[in-house]
């Protein structure tokens, strides 16, 4: 079974456990009843092929994953405001990227102000000068149904500034502990079935997944994500955002137009990535009970670390090609054709996966050979889906915000978890 039919006879299953009234978290057992015996889940997207979410939440489950009854008081405006969109929302299929970010912002907008006492985990951000390049790829693998990289355009990005690290668990648990957020559903892990992983009970903050507060966030939606955005948002009076696919790839590339930003050989990874390398291999074929072929060199990572332990690109990106993957504000387009050419996000005319709303993720993972931790490799990911198999996001606001500094809350915090981390390979 090639890939593209895993992911549609797995929606299909998790379409009949919605529509059986079960939960998305029930035990996950054979496919059989709906996808034919086939193939493992082969290498040819390097086992990061994600399935995709069931498609865009109800807006009931959109309010049951909201804030607590402790903390809804503050927020019972907005929750009524929200149940009176219900309908447009429902009849506006084309548009729920949008209405579900706005119901987001109602819901998240409402919580209070951080605490004086509460020092915010803020990353520092590197301002990332505006200018044209060359996006995309014909070196990346095509597939039917999956996004490629081509055609080949030039794109005149604006000058933007993009956060040096991923966003943290600490970030990420800061902003849920405080605002009551609650995350709902599944996360899909690495498994040794014959697909390499299923949905786990697991989520954000599980030792698995999150095993240090500087560790990248995973198991985060691009609701999630947008959830934070907003907040945090607010907590500075700055504008934070996603990176668009156009800018995203912008920076990655920092001026360079080799394969990787440093030259064209994968055994470079290791130095300024945590990739699917010699420590990540045995972890994950314990996980997945699979033998993959590594990239030949060692990043001492077997699945994901400590953000910014390896050397930034030119323009003072860390992790960019490694770690987790990261959302972008794009749907998904399966080619480049009729491309937005001044760098903004493209969120219309979306093409869906067998029915479903999905977004642009990019950038490798700890799980990512030599094609997926390339800087023009794209991947897409359900609107609503949740995995720790190496996706998380990274913040981006506009020039116009007022400081690229960080707090010294995160840079302290950061700087800890480094050493330790540091500590830990010297021995
Ligand atoms: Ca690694």
């Amino acid at each position: 079974m090639q890939p593209i039919e895993f992911q549609a006879c797995l929606h299909r299953r998790r379409r009949a456990e919605l529509v059986a009234a079960q939960t998305i978290s029930s035990a996950y057992g054979p496919l059989s009843s709906l996808c034919p015996a086939g193939r493992q889940l082969n290498s040819q997207n390097e086992g990061m092929n994600t399935p995709p979410h069931p498609g865009p939440r109800s807006i009931q489950q959109t309010l049951a994953a909201t804030p607590s009854k402790a903390a809804a008081g503050v927020r019972a405006e907005a929750v009524v405001a929200a149940r009176a969109l219900l309908r447009p929302i429902h009849l506006s299929k084309g548009s729920v990227m949008k209405n579900v970010v706005s119901l987001l912002s109602m819901l998240v907008l409402s919580s209070p102000l951080l605490a004086a006492t509460d020092p915010l985990l803020l990353p520092s951000m590197a301002t990332i000068k505006g200018g044209e390049f060359s996006m995309g790829s014909t070196a990346n693998p095509k597939e039917a149904d999956y996004p490629v990289s081509e055609p080949i355009h030039t794109v005149k990005v604006q000058s933007f500034r993009l956060s040096r690290y991923e966003t943290t668990v600490g970030q990420f648990r800061q902003f849920v502990e405080l605002s009551g957020y609650k995350i709902g559903g599944d996360c899909i892990q690495l498994a040794a079935n014959d697909w390499g992983f299923e949905v786990s009970k697991s989520g954000w903050d599980a030792a698995a997944n999150a095993p240090s507060d500087s560790h990248p966030v995973m198991c985060v939606s691009w609701d999630d994500a947008h959830a934070y955005l907003q907040w945090l948002s607010k907590q500075t009076g700055r504008h934070f955002r996603l990176p668009s696919e156009a800018e995203w790839e912008y920076a990655a590339r920092a001026g360079t137009n080799t394969r990787y930003p440093y030259g064209d050989d994968p055994t470079g990874l290791c130095k300024y990535a945590n990739v699917f390398d010699h420590s990540g291999k045995p972890a994950i074929a314990r996980l997945t009970g699979k033998d993959r072929k590594e990239i030949a060199c060692d990043d001492q990572a077997a699945l994901t670390t400590v953000v910014g332990m390896y050397e930034p690109n030119a323009w003072g990106l860390h992790d960019m090609l490694g770690n987790v993957a990261e959302l972008t504000e794009d749907c998904q387009h399966l080619s480049y054709e009729g491309a937005p050419k001044d760098g903004a996000p493209w969120t219309k005319a979306c093409d869906l996966f067998h029915g479903q709303n999905m977004v642009i993720r990019r950038g490798g993972s700890y799980n990512s050979g030599p094609t997926g931790a390339s800087p023009t490799h794209r991947e897409h990911i359900g609107l609503d889906g949740r995995t720790s198999l190496g996706e998380g996001f990274r913040i981006a606001e506009d020039v116009s915000g007022d400081s690229a500094h960080g707090s010294a809350a995160f840079e302290a915090g950061l700087a800890k978890a480094q050493a330790a981390e540091r500590s830990r390979r010297a021995k």
